[in-house]
């Protein structure tokens, strides 16, 4: 098998990577100290996390000369989301710390005043001079996930020779990828891009990509350096997420089961744990459905230690071997200790996860005790958490946190300290009121924090993410809890992936556009066969939300 080399220069979940390049039929070997890389034709730089945390490490382990030194000479040179970030001058992020430098230009953070950061989903990579630059598409998707971004002014960068394929988010035009002679780098997780971004890796791989581009190298734009700012139509798509609830059965069996508010009993006198089906195939037929991600939530690790818990690993292992769009995992990510007394941390039992081939984590029970200590102390981050220091390592995009709240009905509005809303559902006293109770392990235990307490404090920590779920509206089929995702979306500016009652496509057109949520989520409807992934996208789009259709 022909040989790329992937630089391994910090913590980073780039299983995925390695599993799209062995896909592409390439073998990796990895690059362990600077004097490695003359060893490298073709080299690869992923960047994971922070700018200013790659770019120290990048410096501090003596890389730069020797990465200079490959490009100089010419070899093929690749860099991925913060590997595309680190070739320009500087960024807002980090501005002590210097980027390579070898495009010009300061990254900045997109405006959250008006949408979601960080920029999480399925978008554009197009080049209008350039359209088939490293077999990029017009029609295809790519999925990015990241707070800062080079804005695209036009000519600036084509007039130093460079192509550039751009992306539009709420109105900021931003580069999304770059390429001249022997580089190419991406903002958006190719690996993380279905076939359309394994066909990107495979130009990078075979050269085709670098020779098409020698061919057709892009042209002096006129006025190039002036304020325009371009703006293309908006690419976002709408997230349709496919979430897997994974536990062991009566038989011992890990398998896929779903709950109605969050009972997994079958209704019948045995009560046996409802079966639906083996969580590596699930998630392979929702992949080649259209699924935007996959979620796996192992819900009853509250019982198990989860380091002992080697089949989660091997599910996901396998399953991104064949699924190419980001994989998240809950259940268990909490500091622990293992049957023969070791302790384990948050970070530890993360990076098994990552390793993987995991892309995000999700975190329940342990975040809404987090939060309470963070009240509890007069919002004071210690920088202790598991949520503060998973996000230190991988990023917050890599921090989900699944939150499990349930109604309490109130007769007033300031019946309680908790946040409340005017609902048109009154509860069963007629109360006009109500507020959400987080619960955790499954709901079994409900807390004394509403939602808007603790999205707010997981923001806070670092978290890049909201799965939020509702306990009275799972698997009822009923449509999403509409009142409390605005509620969330209101109270903070990370994304929120809705969950818990979608039943029909309906739902998912309800959601997208009676409230702002970034994703949808979905399970019981897909797992019964009620409803394909494919047929809720095709419905969609119908009716004129921008979505991503798989490319087979
Ligand atoms: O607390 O960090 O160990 O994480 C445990 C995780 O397991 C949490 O994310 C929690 O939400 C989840 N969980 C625990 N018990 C259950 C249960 O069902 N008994 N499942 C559970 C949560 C909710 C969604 C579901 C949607 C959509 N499941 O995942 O998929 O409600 O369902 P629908 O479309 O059929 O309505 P920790």
């Amino acid at each position: 098998m022909p040989k790329v080399h992937l630089l391994d220069y910090v913590a980073g979940n780039v299983r995925s990577l390695v599993n799209a390049i062995e896909k592409c039929g390439y073998e990796v070997e990895w690059v362990r100290s600077p004097e490695e890389v003359a060893n490298a034709e073709k080299l690869i730089l992923p960047g994971v996390g922070h700018f200013g945390h790659c770019l120290s490490q990048l410096s501090s382990a003596g890389y730069v000369p020797a990465l200079r030194a490959h490009i100089d000479a010419g070899k093929p040179f690749m860099g991925i989301c913060v590997g595309l970030q680190a070739l320009f001058s500087s960024s807002a992020e980090d501005p002590q710390c210097s980027g390579l430098d070898l495009v010009p230009g300061t990254l900045d953070r997109f405006d959250d005043s008006s949408k979601s950061v960080p920029h999480i989903g399925w978008n554009n990579a197009s080049c209008p001079t350039n359209p088939t630059l490293y077999d990029l598409r017009p029609s295809s998707k790519y999925y990015y996930v990241h707070s800062y971004k080079y804005t695209y002014k036009k000519g600036v960068l084509e007039n130093l020779g460079w192509a550039v394929a751009t992306a539009t988010y709420g109105g900021e035009t931003f580069v999304g990828a770059v390429a001249k002679g022997n580089i190419l780098a991406t903002q958006f997780h190719p690996e993380k891009s279905g076939v359309a971004g394994l066909r990107v890796i495979r130009a990078f791989l075979d050269g085709s990509g670098a020779k098409a581009l020698a061919f057709n190298p892009p042209q002096i734009v006129n006025g190039g350096g002036s304020d325009e700012l371009v703006a293309s139509s908006e690419g976002l798509t709408r997230r349709v997420i496919a979430c897997l609830d994974v536990r062991t059965n009566d038989q011992g069996d890990l398998v896929v089961t779903k709950g109605d508010q969050y009972d997994v009993r079958e209704k019948s006198s045995d009560r046996s744990v409802r079966n639906l089906g083996k969580p590596v195939e699930m998630a392979k037929r929702y992949y080649e459905q259209g699924a935007d991600e996959v979620t796996f939530l192992n819900i009853t690790s509250f019982r198990d230690c989860p380091v002992a818990d080697l089949p989660m690993l091997e599910i996901l292992r396998k399953t991104s071997e064949t699924v190419f769009v980001p994989l998240t995992i809950g259940g268990g990510i909490r500091d622990t200790v293992d049957v023969d007394g070791t302790k384990v941390s948050a970070l530890e039992i993360a990076t098994m996860y990552f390793k993987s081939g995991a892309d995000k984590v999700s975190i329940g029970s342990d975040a809404v005790l987090a939060a309470e200590e963070y009240y509890n102390g007069g919002k004071t981050l210690f920088g202790n958490t598991a949520i503060e220091q998973i996000s230190k390592a991988y990023g917050n995009q890599a921090v989900v946190v699944s939150v499990d709240p349930k109604r309490v009905y109130v007769p007033k509005q300031d019946a309680t300290r908790h946040a409340t809303i005017k609902t048109q559902f009154p509860g069963p006293k007629g109360e006009e009121y109500c507020w959400y109770a987080c619960t955790i392990k499954g709901g079994r235990e409900t807390r004394d924090l509403d939602v808007v307490e603790l999205t707010q404090a997981v923001e806070a920590m670092g978290a890049g993410e909201i799965l939020l779920n509702c306990i009275d509206k799972d698997g009822t089929n009923s449509g999403f809890d509409l009142e409390l995702i605005t509620q969330v979306k209101e109270a903070i500016r990370i994304p929120v992936i809705s969950s818990s009652g979608a039943g029909n496509p309906g739902h998912f057109q309800e959601v997208f556009e009676k409230t702002t949520t970034d994703a949808a989520l979905g399970a019981g409807m897909f797992h019964r066969g009620e409803y394909t992934v494919q047929q809720v996208k095709d419905y969609l789009g119908e009716r004129g939300l921008v979505v991503r259709q798989f490319e087979g």
